[in-house]
């Protein structure tokens, strides 16, 4: 059957109002209190929908956006104290930059070292990612405890590590807790044994370099530390950029050669490839373009204090509730809580009945406050808590 140009305008206009009203309940953050995520600004929709069709899997039909992706990655290399020798890619996110960060370790193991057989040190706190990453790569994972601080536990490690390690991994902000590990004594063991560290600074990678503009203490998880070899941190997390965006950033291209892929038939015969997808989305690239380059540091600052500032103003609430027990003291824009009056599971039941979302994680309901946050949300929020214990 053929449809005629004013039945298909009909129909687009039909199908419109429909999705409004199928997704509208979709679109609002204004309950959301365990993501990660967070809504995008008007310009960031506009970058969306502008450049819908730009693929940086084919670089040679974009060229524009490619110099912009380098812009991009020189930007996130220089937050992250990158050496001059660094190389990288942007990714679609933490999961498939901490896949290609152990990818690499892995291969430059079996390269460097004729490990065949090998394994990763994972802290108890590390990202599901690195479960599936573990899987993919065909690797055993040798667990290692959190020490009451919840970050890995140094001696562990050493005690671990043996002629079979190809990489250790550090969180710097952690899923559950946002804690940072301690990735200087990380780094020093790295480099005792030869063995890549990797470090997963997903969500506390654009948090932890501004904290000291903030006036408060920003620990130390980058290539400063001459062991780090490869850094995750993502661009759809609090910068705000669109989904899905990261960066996977390593020391040197020593470290990539063994991953690397030529591909010579694009457009541009030159093209290599060291992400797992190979058609990217140009639209996220412009939108973190935009955001690092325009509105430069003092934008990522202003959302890092906007979710600090209201992270103590919650913890503050949470602690004047005495039914309340906090999981740990924060030291991102994390708060983890249980109570004494029921499950985890039946307190997160009970508020989702009033729509709030939150997560469950070991024995402890958490909240990642994120720059959609206001001091109206926290409040409403609180109101229904005390509601929920009552
Ligand atoms: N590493 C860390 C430390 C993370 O916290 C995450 C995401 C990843 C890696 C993986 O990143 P991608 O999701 O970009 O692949 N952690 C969030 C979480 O599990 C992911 C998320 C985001 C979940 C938004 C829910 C949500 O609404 O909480």
């Amino acid at each position: 059957m053929v449809i005629s140009i004013p039945e298909f305008e009909k129909k687009v206009k039909e199908i419109k109002v429909h999705l409004e009203q199928l997704l509208q309940n979709e679109k609002s953050y204004d309950h959301v209190l365990s993501s990660m995520c967070t809504p995008p600004s008007d310009l960031t929709r506009f970058i969306a929908s502008e450049f819908a069709e730009i693929n940086l899997g084919d670089p040679g039909l974009f060229p524009k956006t490619v110099e912009l992706e380098k812009e991009v990655l020189e930007e996130i290399a220089q937050i992250l104290n990158a050496p001059k020798n660094w190389v990288g890619s942007t990714t679609s996110g933490g999961s498939e930059s901490n896949l290609i960060g152990c990818w690499a370790a892995r291969n430059w193991c079996k390269e460097k070292k004729a490990i065949t057989n090998g394994k990763i040190l994972l802290p108890k706190s590390a990202h599901i990612s690195f479960e599936k990453t573990i899987d993919i790569l065909g690797l055993e994972i040798d667990w290692i405890p959190l020490t009451a601080t919840h970050q890995i536990d140094l001696e562990i490690v050493k005690e671990k590590i043996d002629s079979r390690t190809v990489a250790l991994v550090g969180i710097a902000g952690t899923t559950r807790t946002g804690v940072c590990d301690d990735i200087p004594a990380l780094s020093e063991i790295a480099v005792d044994n030869k063995i890549p560290l990797h470090v997963d600074a997903a969500h506390g990678g654009m948090i932890l370099p501004f904290l000291d503009d903030i006036g408060m203490a920003s620990p130390s998880f980058d290539f400063e530390n001459e062991g780090v070899t490869s850094i995750t941190i993502d661009n759809h997390k609090i910068l705000g950029s669109l989904i899905p965006g990261g960066n996977i950033i390593f020391r040197s291209q020593e470290y990539t050669t063994t991953i690397e892929k030529r591909i010579s038939y694009l457009s541009d015969s030159q093209t290599r490839q060291i992400t797992i997808t190979g058609t990217r989305p140009g639209n996220s690239v412009i939108a973190a373009w935009v955001l690092l380059k325009h509105f430069r540091k003092e934008f990522i600052i202003s959302r890092v204090k906007h979710s600090m500032e209201l992270t103590k103003y919650l913890l503050k609430l949470l602690k004047g509730i005495p039914t309340l027990e906090l999981a740990f003291e924060p030291t991102l824009n994390i708060l983890g809580f249980s109570t004494n009056k029921m499950t985890t599971e039946e307190l997160v039941g009970e508020l989702r009945k009033s729509n709030w979302d939150l997560s469950i994680f070991n024995q402890w309901v958490r909240i990642v406050v994120m720059p959609h946050f206001t001091k109206e949300m926290v409040d409403k929020f609180i109101k229904v808590l005390k509601e929920v214990l009552k």
